[in-house]
């Protein structure tokens, strides 16, 4: 096996020069981040955590990186993965000790979950009173956030003298950054972040963002091989392809492969295109499932996946067989293919790009592959709703039918529109309904984790990073009522998103997953809120949606062109049983009643 070094990043985004002398430890945090062009930290502020805001108050006015300030720390530990998403830069996010770090641990694990990186910054009472009950002590000899963090972060230390902190921020900034990505969190007790820095004269910013990818040359040979001798070829994509889709789809449109993918990695393609055939796992497609079991296919190519459970229909044998291939860049996630007939390991786009060059050639010579996709009835324009149950998707009905609003959402949104969609039914919905063509990771869920309020951060992270692009998060009343409060830091930043609730006083997953799986029907019934009003009540602007005809006529380009958020409180049918029968059926296995739980 032959491993070749491969660059993350490419080092010419990041100055280089010398760094001028700093004040303190928090002083010295900030600078690297300013070096990696991160513009943003997400947090609330705290006694413990203050020296790391004054120096944040000293780079803004530098025009260096500043401080958003969230309403609870889940949501910034959110904020910071919508910033991730946007930009492609770590998030990050802080905290003061005790109750503001455990605050944060949610949006922390669900991070850790959807491989996103983040620096973790969270307080600690002042050295000398560790172990004597100061208040909101989080030392070894406390509740201690270090202990509480281990299982959710790849890096977790306690900087317990300011001459760690050069060392264990650059681990911490490295860590976040190997693959498979991930949260790296340091607690700096508030005396150690006060303390003079004592810094050289360089930061090694080349180490800093760089990953070493290895790929493995000899398992892309044996790809070539097995694909001089299959003929009928299906690729199945993942959320972690990311900016290698390009690649990808060039291979598939040279050897006429048909694809499908996760429900996240729908995002990465034209869900219109000819060669599709839908999504795979939760909520997904019929067509899908069809393509997978077809005896036909010779050779089935999972990329950029960790076959997770919801992507995998609970780890069907449709997709895990041994006619599968597992190209991916963390190892790890080759611990649920063991039954793939070959691995290879690596940066995805440097696969793909060998890939090319060998079927390039190839082709030029006149191969060719089966189209057998002719047999499969693919889903095509205008979305499944309209074409598997047009009654549904086109319906007049009031209340309003989710499926009508996602198919709605899918023609009416611009396509540059960074979607957010929440746990609970709106998952279910938006994945099987809002079929869109952008294939530039716009489209953006958080399954790992499955944390109910994830859009509602996330989707301001976003949009802080990039005001420009339309934003919009869809979430059910449910998950709104755990963060709503973060809507008035959209306000207070004058971002102008989009908040749509998909309003059926229920928690609606909880309602069908329970009538699914003939449970106890308990716990799903909200009351009736009328969240416009709660809007206006915090000043920002509220819609109310009853009928086909007001959403018809919602002028999405108009609301994402004020100086504010706009709320959208859509009143749904909660009759409507969304698509997520095979997910009730594991879970019956288990004994659970939530699909998403
Ligand atoms: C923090 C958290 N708590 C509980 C759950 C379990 N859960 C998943 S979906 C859901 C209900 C979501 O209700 P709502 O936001 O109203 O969305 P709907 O299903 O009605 O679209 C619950 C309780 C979860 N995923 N996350």
């Amino acid at each position: 096996m032959m491993f070749n070094v491969l660059p993350f990043a490419s080092a010419d985004t990041v100055s280089t020069s010398p760094v001028p002398h700093q004040d303190t430890c928090a002083d010295l945090i900030v600078e690297y981040l300013a070096r990696m062009g991160i513009t943003t930290v997400f947090g609330v502020p705290g006694g413990a955590i203050e020296p790391f805001l004054n120096a944040l108050a000293r780079s803004e006015r530098k025009g260096g990186p500043r401080l958003v300030v969230a309403r609870h720390e889940s949501g910034a530990a959110f904020m910071a993965d919508g910033y991730y998403r946007e930009t492609g830069k770590m998030g990050v996010v802080c905290s003061t000790t005790g109750p503001g770090a455990t605050n944060l641990l949610t949006g922390v694990v669900s991070a850790a979950a959807d491989e996103i990186p983040m620096l973790v910054i969270t307080a600690q009472t002042p050295l000398p009173k560790f172990g004597k009950r100061a208040l909101q002590e989080s030392s070894c000899t406390a509740v201690d956030t270090v202990g509480i963090f281990r299982y959710a972060t790849q890096f977790n230390t306690l900087i317990s003298h300011h001459e760690q902190l050069e060392t264990k921020l650059v681990s911490a900034i490295m860590a976040a950054h190997r693959a498979p990505n991930g949260p790296a969190h340091i607690s700096i007790p508030a005396d150690v972040l006060r303390a003079p820095a004592t810094i050289g004269p360089n930061i090694h910013n080349d180490l800093l963002i760089h990953n070493f990818s290895l790929f493995d040359e000899t398992a892309i040979g044996r790809l070539c091989e097995k694909l001089g001798n299959v003929e009928n070829i299906v690729v199945y994509i993942g959320s972690g392809v990311n900016k290698a889709s390009q690649q990808i789809m060039e291979f598939i449109t040279l050897t006429g492969a048909s694809f499908v993918t996760s429900p996240m990695g729908k995002s990465w393609v034209d869900e219109k295109h000819p060669q599709y055939h839908g999504v795979f796992g939760f909520a997904g497609h019929e067509s899908a499932n069809a393509l997978l079991q077809d005896p036909n296919v010779d050779l089935i190519i999972a990329v950029g996946t960790a076959l997770s459970e919801l992507g995998t229909n609970g780890w069907k044998g449709d997709l895990l067989n041994n006619k599968l291939i597992h190209i991916d860049s963390s190892i790890e996630h080759f611990t649920r293919s063991t039954m793939a007939n070959l691995h290879v390991c690596g940066n995805i786009d440097t696969i793909f790009n060998r890939l090319l060059v060998s079927v390039r050639e190839v082709t030029k010579w006149g191969r060719q592959w089966n189209t057998h996709r002719k047999n499969h009835v693919r889903n095509i324009n205008g979305g499944y709703a309209t074409l598997l149950e047009p009654e549904k998707g086109l319906s007049n009905a009031v209340p309003l039918k989710p499926q009508r609003l996602m198919c709605q959402l899918a023609k009416k949104l611009p396509e540059e529109t960074r979607i957010f969609i929440d746990a609970g039914n709106s998952w279910a919905w938006a994945t099987h309904y809002l079929t869109r063509s952008n294939s530039d990771g716009f489209y953006r869920i958080a399954m790992g984790y499955g944390a109910m309020a994830w859009s509602i951060g996330a989707a301001i992270g976003s949009a802080v990073a990039n005001r420009n692009a339309p934003t919009i998060c869809i979430v059910g009343d449910g998950s709104y009522l755990m963060s709503a409060q973060e809507i008035t830091v959209a306000a207070q930043q004058h971002l102008p998103m989009v908040f749509l609730i998909l309003n059926d006083a229920a928690m609606g997953m909880v309602l069908h997953g329970q009538r699914l799986g003939n449970q106890e029907s308990i716990g799903w019934e909200l009351n009736s809120i009328n969240y416009a009003a709660l809007a206006q009540a915090m000043g920002i602007d509220g819609i109310v949606i009853e009928t086909p005809t007001d959403l018809d006529e919602l002028d999405f380009n108009s609301l994402f062109n004020k100086t504010g958020p706009t709320l959208v409180d859509v009143r749904i049918d909660r009759n409507e049983v969304p698509p997520m029968g095979d997910r009730v059926k594991s879970l019956a296995i288990n004994g659970s009643a939530t699909p998403g739980s």
